[in-house]
């Protein structure tokens, strides 16, 4: 029986590629010689999931014991990426497993290539949920992250005559050894029908909801191994499912066919992860998903604390639940609902411990991203809620009015319900005003919040608003994505202590100036850009030259992210060595990646026109490999792995306001590239911390948009004063990379000369000149270098578990929780 135990538990070499063939053979059936590549991945996996449980069991133990108040962090996303590599570097084993994978003459990159990722999000919010789950149990702060178990998650990209073709996302189809189904935690959510008034046994008036239709949340529960510790919590995802009562024989023998219309109903809700960017009249499902995953959270959290106590009158001590955007918002009239109909609280009681539960954390600041539901729909979907939301707003409105007498203006603007133009409820104000503490995600947005979108809020409650400047695991991406420099760091450090306590890395500035540091430094570099073209060649027919300066831009395509900014800069450059083939130009490559939201027209045309200057770009001879431009297709989070290590240069060119944060800056600065940006985000807390010596920075302030743009902006006098910006837009608009087409990108050139809503062309001039820096300082390689290891060494504020910390201290107040396990 010991000798089982540790064939399930023990992390030697030996007992791994024990536990490997049998899981290899018992689970699948499969023995080595004709095992595919999947079942050796699946093999793997269960192999490690059953370190994991151990520790699992281990960790739910110590925290209901020790009463530890839990995090829960609601998120309709979570771009989690592969789990294989990350969970083998977080238990500590993954040399074990190379050696066993070795002796066993696998091919043990294969198999981690082998994993599916599940895209369950879009970009920096849900990845920043991901990184965040990393980072509470590595920080040993006891956690649920809840979300949403899409069937579909983000669409694959493929390109296709250089325009972004959509590909459903089957991250399911083999099966996925991670999470383990509990389909008897599941709980009904009810949508439709009408709410009553009803008195008591007391006498005293209650409501209660008749929903017209209900369906099941069923959990799926995924661990999440700390590093370095025992720690491992829990993220649970909810698939929608048809309750019983749907089984034909019971329900509705006469109706068939609308018993199956009803199940495949049911199961739409957690079908699809909608993709963002995208205008949300209409989408119905989508304010359903928002409401069942919030719904089911709140009913286990509920029922974890029935279970504990008997009672809910210490719940906001037991749990904080932290709103990731608006997503999740219905969490404040859901968690009154709940507490008042169902469990027969008084409204005080239950609006106290409501308000003392929910914090919210805002991600945009951009006007059409700001969620709004037709109150219509409302009342269609969710009628008891909206009761609710009513009765909060007056009371809300009430404070407002006795606050500030006499000024009704506000008290519009500050209503959950903007009347203005078709009734909405304001997701913003309900979360805003049902939350202790309200958040933004780095300073300069934080200060924005405050003084442009709740601004009101900000007046009559400052003490509740605060920043929380985000950050991202170096376990993901420094230690899994860039094993070469993690060893060189660890060696040249003497420990990897680092790898959880990243400001450590500051020890290693002095050897900034060691030529011999430097030059492995470049190798590990040289290396990864090598094979980031390997990989690129093979899938694009072009390989880069690795000794060319890599220039990356990677991130969802979107106007205000600026792509086309960078693309002007190309072809200016083209147009130089057009005009003079001697030009002396630092050879570069430009890598861009990214996903179109699939309705975004412009955002789509960029892409285009990406690959088209791409291709005229790279036929040229006389550009004789000078420049590259390149489009990396789907970029995920497997595919970033591979892009981080290699970019000596990270293109973070918003214009100034409008990028919340930014994670993507970090990641690339934490693998050594240098960042030419604006102030925009984080961008402004980074170079802060790399000196600024070390930053290209460009462009203008968020305080000079904004006056440029109450002076009246006129992109049209840029275009006609300058003339290298002006011959780039026209060479797009001649049909150059159009086949002679002019008609294609004129949707974008017009665009850009008359109305420029994010004012690229004021920015182009600026931007020029500090490329031509970088152009000049990449040819001095100790320099070059030496910046390039301090940014990485300067990195240590941007890690994700400095961002818990501040999350754990200042806002939700919770303690670290350590686990130990014992053999
Ligand atoms: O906070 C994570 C991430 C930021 O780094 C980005 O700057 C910001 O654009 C992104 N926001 C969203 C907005 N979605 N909504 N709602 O994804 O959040």
């Amino acid at each position: 029986a010991a000798a089982d135990e540790r064939t399930r538990t023990g992390l030697s070499k030996e007992a791994l590629s024990r536990a490997f063939l049998d899981n290899l053979f018992y689970l699948q059936g499969r023995s080595l010689d004709v095992a595919t590549d999947n079942n050796l991945y699946q093999a793997a996996a269960f192999t490690v999931r059953d370190r994991l449980l151990e520790r699992w069991i281990r960790s739910a133990h110590v925290y209901k014991e020790q009463n530890a108040r839990t995090v829960c962090y609601l998120s309709a996303e979570f771009l989690l990426g592969p789990h294989l590599a990350n969970n083998l570097i977080n238990l500590g084993i993954i040399e074990a497993a190379r050696a066993a994978g070795d002796e066993l003459d696998l091919d043990f990159e294969q198999i981690l290539e082998s994993e599916e990722e599940p895209g369950l999000g879009n970009g920096g919010l849900g990845r920043l949920a991901a990184c965040y789950m990393d980072s509470l149990a590595t920080t040993q702060i006891p956690a649920i992250g809840y979300g949403i178990r899409y069937e579909f998650g983000i669409f694959d990209q493929v390109i296709v005559d250089g325009w972004q073709v959509e590909k459903g996302d089957t991250w399911l189809r083999n099966g996925n050894p991670w999470e383990i189904p509990r389909p008897k935690l599941a709980f009904p959510v009810g949508f439709g029908g009408y709410s009553e008034e009803y008195a008591d046994e007391y006498g005293v008036v209650r409501h209660r909801w008749r929903p017209e239709l209900q369906i099941n949340g069923v959990a799926y529960d995924t661990p999440i191994m700390g590093y370095g510790v025992n720690n491992v919590n829990l993220l649970r995802l909810w698939r929608s499912e048809a309750p019983e009562s749907f089984n034909f024989g019971a329900f509705n023998v006469g109706d068939y066919y609308g018993a199956v219309h009803a199940k495949i109903g049911a199961e739409t809700i957690s079908k699809v992860l909608y993709p963002n960017d995208e205008p949300e009249a209409g989408k119905e499902l989508r304010l359903k998903q928002q409401f069942f995953f919030v719904s089911c959270s709140l009913q286990d959290m509920i029922r974890l604390q029935l279970r504990n106590t008997g009672t809910l009158e210490h719940f906001s001590e037991k749990f904080a639940v932290q709103l990731n955007d608006t997503h999740p918002a219905l969490a404040v009239a859901e968690l009154m609902r709940l507490l008042m109909d169902e469990h027969l609280m008084g409204w005080e009681q239950a609006w106290t411990i409501t308000r003392n539960t929910c914090h919210f954390t805002n991600h945009t600041l951009l006007p059409e991203a700001l969620e709004t539901w037709p109150v219509e729909l409302f009342e269609r979907l969710l009628p008891r809620h909206l009761e609710i939301i009513y009765a909060i707003n007056q009371r809300f409105l009430d404070e407002v009015r006795v606050r500030f007498l006499n000024d009704e203006a506000r008290v519009a603007r500050m209503s959950l319900i903007d009347e203005g133009g078709g009734r909405k409820v304001r997701m913003a104000h309900l979360a805003a005003v049902g939350s202790r503490a309200i958040n933004g995600v780095a300073e300069l947005h934080s200060e924005l919040l405050k003084s442009t979108v709740m601004k009101d809020f900000n007046d009559l409650w400052p003490e509740r608003f605060h920043n929380v400047t985000n950050g991202v695991t170096p376990r993901r991406f420094m230690v899994v994505s860039n094993p070469e420099l993690a060893a060189l760091i660890t060696e040249t450090c003497g420990n990897d202590r680092w790898v959880s306590d990243l400001e450590s890395l500051r020890d290693l500035e002095p050897h900034a100036e060691d030529h011999a540091l430097q030059q492995r430094w470049r190798a590990v570099k040289t290396n990864a850009k090598r094979e980031l073209s390997d990989w690129l060649g093979a899938r694009t027919g072009y390989a880069p030259d690795p000794e060319s300066l890599f220039d990356v831009q990677a991130k969802r395509f979107h106007e205000y992210k600026r792509q086309h900014l960078n693309l002007l800069h190309i072809i200016w450059l083209y147009e130089q060595i057009k005009q003079n083939a001697n030009t002396d130009l630092t050879p570069r490559t430009f890598i861009f990646g990214g996903k179109a939201a699939p309705g975004y027209f412009m955002a789509k045309l960029m892409i285009k026109l990406i690959n088209a200057v791409g291709e005229v770009i790279n036929k040229d001879p006389q550009v004789n490999g000078t420049l590259r431009v390149l489009f990396m297709p789907d970029f995920n989070v497997k595919n970033g792995q591979r892009l981080y290590p290699a970019a000596d240069l990270s293109e973070q060119i918003s214009l100034a306001g409008k990028e919340a944060s930014g994670t993507g800056n970090m990641k690339f600065s934490m693998n050594g590239a240098l960042t030419i940006g604006t102030l925009d985000g984080a961008n402004i807390e980074i170079r802060d911390e790399v000196g600024h010596e070390n930053f290209f920075l460009f462009g203008m302030t968020a305080t000079e948009v904004q006056q440029r743009q109450e002076a009246g902006y006129q992109p049209w006098e840029y275009y006609q004063r300058n003339e290298q910006l002006r011959s780039a837009i026209d060479l797009i608009a001649s049909g150059l990379f159009s086949h002679g087409d002019a008609e294609l990108f004129r949707p974008l050139t017009e665009n850009l000369i008359h109305h420029d809503p994010f004012m690229v062309l004021a920015d182009f001039e600026d931007y020029r000149e500090r490329q031509q820096e970088v152009d000049r300082a990449y040819r001095d390689a100790h320099h070059w270098d030496r910046m390039s290891i301090l940014n990485t060494t300067r990195m240590g504020k941007f890690s994700s578990d400095r961002s818990i910390r501040d999350y754990a201290q200042r806002i939700w107040q919770v303690e670290p929780t350590p686990v130990e396990v014992h053999d």
